[in-house]
């Protein structure tokens, strides 16, 4: 090979590849593929099944902290990776009733997007840009005008259907059935889907990444007696029955 090949054929090896389509890359992304390099975006991480989407702040794919106070500012703090927590950025103007949803990236801008619903039962998906504070002039879709308050649980799991699109898992409040809706290319949620009948017993349920190590999000759930549960997700939206993982944590107001 002449030195003017050599040359070329370094160049290509350090040439990052294109970045994917938005919203679409990461599971096409081999496991292990660096996110170091400079190119990534909350994309990579957040479509990937089994990452929780925590990313809202310095496209580092560090989790943040999403925070609402008393006189209706919700903060984002970032996390730095170390356990602690950063600098903050803070969106004025929420009426307290509001609740947020940190959520992965629905509308495929590859920034995060935050879901609020907001005390008449409407359910928005804002989609700031990356790192920016959300507030109520925020750019959203709306994903309904009315009977998101029928929910007393709204998680974000990550993907959990494998298409790359973040998903929604709700639990009715009266019946304690448990919903999943489907993010779709179109930026909203499809209709939803039953996963299970009364889970009522639960305080809390949420998304936990993936604790079995097959790359598919399962979910935790947690019951009045301190029992942690898991069920294991199949990876197409479905999950299975549950598994006991541990007890005494009743202590804990949050499992997220
Ligand atoms: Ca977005
Ligand atoms: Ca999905
Ligand atoms: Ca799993």
């Amino acid at each position: 090979m002449d030195a003017h090949r050599r040359a070329d054929a370094r160049r290509d090896a350090h040439t990052s590849p294109p970045l994917p389509a938005p919203g679409r890359s990461a599971r096409f992304r081999a496991p292990g593929d660096s996110i170091a390099d400079g190119s990534c975006n909350p994309g990579h991480l957040f479509d990937r099944p089994g990452r929780p989407p925590r990313d809202h702040a310095g496209k580092d794919g560090i989790g943040d902290v999403l925070t609402l106070n008393s006189s209706g500012a919700l903060t984002v703090q970032r996390g730095t990776g170390t356990g602690t927590l950063g600098a903050k950025v803070s969106g004025a103007g929420w009426p307290t009733t509001a609740r947020f949803v940190p959520f992965g990236d629905l509308d495929g801008d590859r920034c995060n997007d935050v879901l609020v619903r907001l005390g008449s039962g409407a359910l928005r998906a804002h989609r700031p840009a990356c790192g920016k504070a959300v507030t109520p002039s925020t750019p959203y879709t709306s994903l309904g005008t009315s009977g998101w308050n029928q929910y007393d649980v709204l998680t974000a799991p990550g993907d959990v259907s494998g298409d790359g699109r973040p998903d929604l898992i709700a639990r009715n409040a009266s019946t304690g059935t448990v919903y999943l809706y489907q993010g779709t290319g179109t930026g909203k949620l499809s209709a939803r889907v039953r996963l299970y009948d009364d889970w009522r017993t639960y305080k809390k349920v949420a998304g936990a990444g993936d604790l079995t190590g097959d790359g598919r999000t399962d979910l935790v759930s947690r019951d009045t007696d301190g029992g942690l549960y898991r069920n294991s997700g199949d990876g197409k939206g479905s999950f299975g029955s549950r598994t006991k993982i541990a007890t005494g944590w009743q202590g804990y107001r949050a499992v997220a």
